[in-house]
């Protein structure tokens, strides 16, 4: 095991690898923002190291300070959480350069699954249902408009580089096809320096459902079932749950088995996320992969038992995966709620600044991930999440009446949070009966 890690984020999720450390017996180094430099989180970590301003370009994203902190406390390994650098090869690679283990896939890996083209190319050959579509990115706009008239329209035109809903256009027809290709491509080349674009069937009403995988340095890949991400806003989840509702298990499980052989074949070592959308016949076909522990994590270990931040340090340290497949199984139901510093009710304005008054849930069931303390002042330069509230009961709709009577002990000001919404959405009749589509949330707040 490593004797020590640099924890390259911030927030909650600092926190939480902290945390798994600790229990771990590996020390902690946390860098920090000037930002963050009150962050009461920093004071649990055996080193806190200021890397720069709090504009993430000159702090969390800045590979030599990151690297320059990393050596200063002569560190084993650097775990980057979410966000941030946490999906840039380039990092990965910098880390092996300099002889430190990054707590993620190798670079070869997050390459081979990040670029979208060739991550599709990948689940196909090992039986993971993809979108039709142009099978490369598109040379010229005969080759596209050929493909769309082949699938139908509507088609959607994706960035190979692109994610999370970034660079994406969808078309209708022949004529829209052509001008958003051009548009598409100088698009995907200013946001990621990368214009390759692909086409695929559009899909109208589809759900969000996601399946947790681990893999090792030993060849072996296991999943820990899927997660129902539907409720989101703007490509911004806001409530996710395990397991999914109303879906055909006997197809998820097929699904998971051939995303497992998938990572495996990339030789993948870590936590790893296969997106999906699923049709109203309940057909699944993949989106991409995050290569990265994902912020709905906890709903995973609530539901299998198994620590994911744990599990993707002992893997870089080159632990095997201690579980069969077979002893990864779903007990009860898990929902997260993301507590967002957002007025649900002036359209999510940010509410950044001092928290006077945190009075946090608890209780059977209950799990708070936050980095919050009462007085804790929200920094505007970073995301506005700041509490993951996530309930676990034997059932769905009983975790829905805990995650109903938790949001009512939560008492948070004088910012505003995301709070009501969520008080509204588990009260909601439609989420209650499973199954929401992922424009739900927005035809709503409509
Ligand atoms: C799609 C799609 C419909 N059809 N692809 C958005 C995020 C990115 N990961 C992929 N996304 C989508 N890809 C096809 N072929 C609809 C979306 C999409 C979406 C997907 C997941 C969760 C929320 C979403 C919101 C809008 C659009």
């Amino acid at each position: 095991m490593f004797k020590r890690v640099l924890i390259a984020n911030r927030g909650e999720i600092a926190l939480r690898i902290m945390r798994a450390c600790r229990e771990m017996g590996v020390e902690t180094v946390c860098v920090y923002s000037t930002a963050d430099k009150d962050a009461p989180y920093l004071k649990l970590a055996d080193r806190a190291i200021c890397i720069g301003p709090g504009p993430s370009k000159e702090s969390y994203l800045n590979i030599s300070r990151i690297l320059s902190a990393a050596e200063v406390a002569d560190v084993d390994a650097i775990h980057p959480g979410y966000g941030f650098l946490s999906e840039r090869p380039d990092f990965s690679q910098a880390c092996r350069d300099c002889k430190i283990e990054f707590i993620g896939p190798s670079p070869e890996a997050m390459s081979a699954l990040g670029d979208k083209v060739e991550c599709k190319r990948t689940a196909k050959a090992n039986g993971v249902p993809v979108f039709p579509g142009s099978p490369d990115a598109i040379e010229d706009e005969e080759e596209a408009v050929r493909i769309a008239n082949e699938i139908g329209y509507p088609v959607i035109i994706k960035a190979s580089a692109g994610g999370g809903g970034r660079g994406m256009k969808v078309c209708h027809n022949e004529v829209s096809l052509r001008s958003m290709l051009r548009v598409a491509s100088q698009e995907a080349a200013a946001a990621f320096g990368n214009g390759a674009v692909f086409i695929e069937k559009y899909l109208e009403k589809a759900r969000h459902v996601e399946i947790q995988m681990l893999g090792d340095k030993h060849g072996n890949a296991v999943y820990l079932w899927e997660r129902d991400c539907s409720l989101q806003r703007r490509h911004q989840k806001v409530i996710e749950e395990a397991p999914a509702p109303n879906i055909d298990r006997a197809k998820l499980q097929k699904v998971a088995e051939s995303a497992a052989k998938m990572i495996k074949s990339v030789k993948y070592a870590g936590a790893a996320t296969c997106e999906f959308l699923l049709d109203e016949k309940g057909d699944f076909y993949m989106l991409e992969v995050n290569t990265r522990v994902q912020v709905e994590h906890p709903v995973t270990e609530l539901i299998t038992g198994i620590d994911i931040v744990k599990m993707s340090i002992a893997i870089a340290a080159g632990e095997k995966i201690p579980y069969k497949q077979s002893d990864i199984k779903i007990n009860g139901h898990a929902i997260e709620c993301r507590i967002c510093a957002e007025d649900p009710a002036q359209g999510f304005r940010p509410s950044a600044g001092k928290i006077a008054t945190w009075e946090p849930p608890g209780g059977p069931g209950v799990r708070m991930d936050t980095h919050v303390v009462s007085g804790y002042v929200v920094p505007p330069n970073y995301d506005s999440m700041v509490a993951k509230l996530i309930v676990h009961a034997d059932t769905r709709e009983l975790a829905l009446d805990r995650a109903a009577r938790a949001l009512r002990e939560f008492n948070v000001g004088p910012i505003k949070t995301t709070i009501p919404l969520h008080q509204r959405l588990v009260e909601n009749t439609d989420f209650r009966k499973g199954g929401v589509d992922i424009h739900y949330l927005e035809r709503l707040l409509k």
